[in-house]
């Protein structure tokens, strides 16, 4: 079946009605698979702004509830809606399944956080005073999510937002516009098996940069969680703190992977063949950087070109294939402008955008090896001492995720150790991408510094207060300060 007819079978199953202005298009073939509509963004500012006045006095277990439903709802859906991130953002079928899988995992990890926003009690250093701590909801969050992650990055901030007592407005990728609406379709049926949630709670905005922008600049939305380029983390950063707004903010990545003398090889070229190959080389956490002991280079290396040769790239549908299409011609011809010659087209289904993952045997660490290409290509450097792969790793502008195989005790701990890698993720005997949600994912320097899903995460989407509360006869005042009035 072509995309486009498979598209609208699955929309007409999530009662998705196609029309309006913003055209998707699917990788697979080059082809329009559907449209949508422009959102207004004022309007849904407001909504979000009304519908926060009400959401943030639910007693939190009782919002877990709806995530709980909405968790189901991707149960059930959970086949579908896969497909459809495959027709429109061209991953495998097995990593749309995945991506699904990881929208359940959070919601079930908020539902059980739902009864788990803990705060601190303190001790006072005042006769008859009390001190705690209390984290209340913050306000409207507005989500940007990437093509990548078309779905997932939405729901590791909606279900935490959602717990925390927040309305969500979601504007994503115009390049995949319907996955969005599917999910929404879900959100939906939640919305009326929970009833009595306030309308505006859970909105979708579609659109391009224009319509981002609006919401960005809006002082109603408390918190931008922005999935993307280090471009757009640099444009929404500035803007969110001129109206002294919060950010969480999740950017590229330039991930490393050091493969000491004593590694499993066998395990490494899996890893290495996964994370670099994997959604097509489009993922945050994908293997970019590959920094090889010189004593096993020759042995690896040449192993690495053979699988990246047989890796099968084709329509992401077909079961064996294992690299889909990029998302679209500009990303092939980023990737020809940064490899050249290497570059191969695969002639998989006409119109498509097929490019077989590359290697790229990297003297220094200089130039686009110093950037982010959202394509599957991987620099390999050689390395000498530990010490110097560490630095190598280090020596990128990002600092997301990264990764050691090693079978030494030594040189793992090493590793993750203070004077180690200075990612947010760093993994020992697995590669970079991957994560599981139940760890705080997010990285440092142009990555942004932002922490989503699991751990205490949460925290970013709440106010801390601190209380003091006196229950003495007596107004004993901090640091011993006397004040006093005169009898
Ligand atoms: C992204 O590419 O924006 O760790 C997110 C991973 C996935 C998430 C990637 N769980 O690779």
């Amino acid at each position: 079946m072509s995309p486009a007819d498979e598209a609208a079978s699955i929309l007409k199953h999530f009662g998705v009605q196609s029309g309006g202005d913003l055209a998707s298009f699917s990788p697979i073939d080059g082809n329009e698979i559907g449209r949508v509509r422009i959102g207004d963004p004022a309007r849904a500012a407001e909504e979000a702004a009304q519908a926060f006045l009400q959401w943030r006095s639910v007693p939190a277990p009782r919002l877990g509830e709806l995530v709980r439903l909405l968790g189901e709802e991707l149960r059930a859906a959970k086949e579908p809606l896969a497909r459809l991130v495959t027709l429109e953002s061209g991953k495998i079928v097995q990593e749309g399944l995945g991506e699904v899988q990881e929208m359940i995992d959070i919601c079930d990890f908020a539902v059980g956080l739902s009864r788990q926003l803990y705060g601190l009690t303190i001790a006072s250093e005042r006769p008859n005073h009390r001190m705690m701590e209390q984290w209340h909801p913050l306000g409207p969050v507005l989500v940007i999510s990437a093509f990548n992650f078309p779905v997932a990055v939405w729901a590791w901030n909606a279900a935490l937002a959602l717990v925390c007592g927040n309305p969500v407005v979601w504007k994503p990728s115009e390049k995949t516009p319907l996955t969005a609406e599917a999910v929404m379709a879900l959100v939906r049926r939640a919305l009326s098996k929970y009833g009595g949630a306030p309308d505006g709670l859970l909105q979708l905005v579609q659109g391009g940069r224009d319509v981002g922008e609006a919401l960005v600049d809006d002082a109603r939305i408390a918190l931008v969680s922005g999935t993307g380029s280090t471009a757009m983390g640099r444009a929404v950063g500035p803007r969110v703190a001129q109206r002294f707004g919060r950010v969480l903010l999740e950017l590229g990545g330039n991930n490393a992977m050091i493969v000491c003398p004593s590694a499993d090889l066998t395990l490494a070229e899996r890893a290495i063949l996964f994370s670099a190959a994997g959604t097509a080389g489009q993922r945050c956490t994908t293997l970019r950087r590959l920094i090889v002991h010189e004593s096993i280079a020759d042995q690896l290396v040449p192993r690495l070109k053979q699988l990246f040769a047989n890796v099968k790239v084709g329509d992401p549908r077909e079961p064996d294939t294992l690299v889909g299409p990029l998302i679209d011609e500009g990303a092939c011809d980023a990737m020809g402008r940064v490899v050249g010659d290497l570059i191969e087209r695969v002639d998989a289904v006409p119109g498509g955008f097929y490019v077989r993952p590359a290697i790229v045997e990297a003297k220094a660490q200089e130039g686009t090896v110093l950037k982010e290409t959202f394509a599957p290509i991987l620099y390999v450097l050689r390395y000498r001492t530990l010490d110097e792969a560490i630095a190598l790793q280090n020596e990128v502008p990002q600092g997301l995720s990264s990764s050691i195989f090693t079978t030494d005790l030594r040189e793992a701990e090493q590793f993750l150790s203070a004077a180690g890698s200075d990612c947010g993720i760093a993994n020992v005997n697995i590669g970079p991408s991957g994560a599981e949600i139940g760890g705080a994912f997010g990285g440092e320097k142009e990555t942004g510094g932002g922490r989503e899903s699991g751990s205490d995460a949460w925290r970013a989407y709440m106010r801390r207060q601190t209380n003091t509360i006196n229950f003495g006869t007596d107004l004993p005042l901090a640091q011993g300060i006397r004040f006093d009035v005169a009898p």
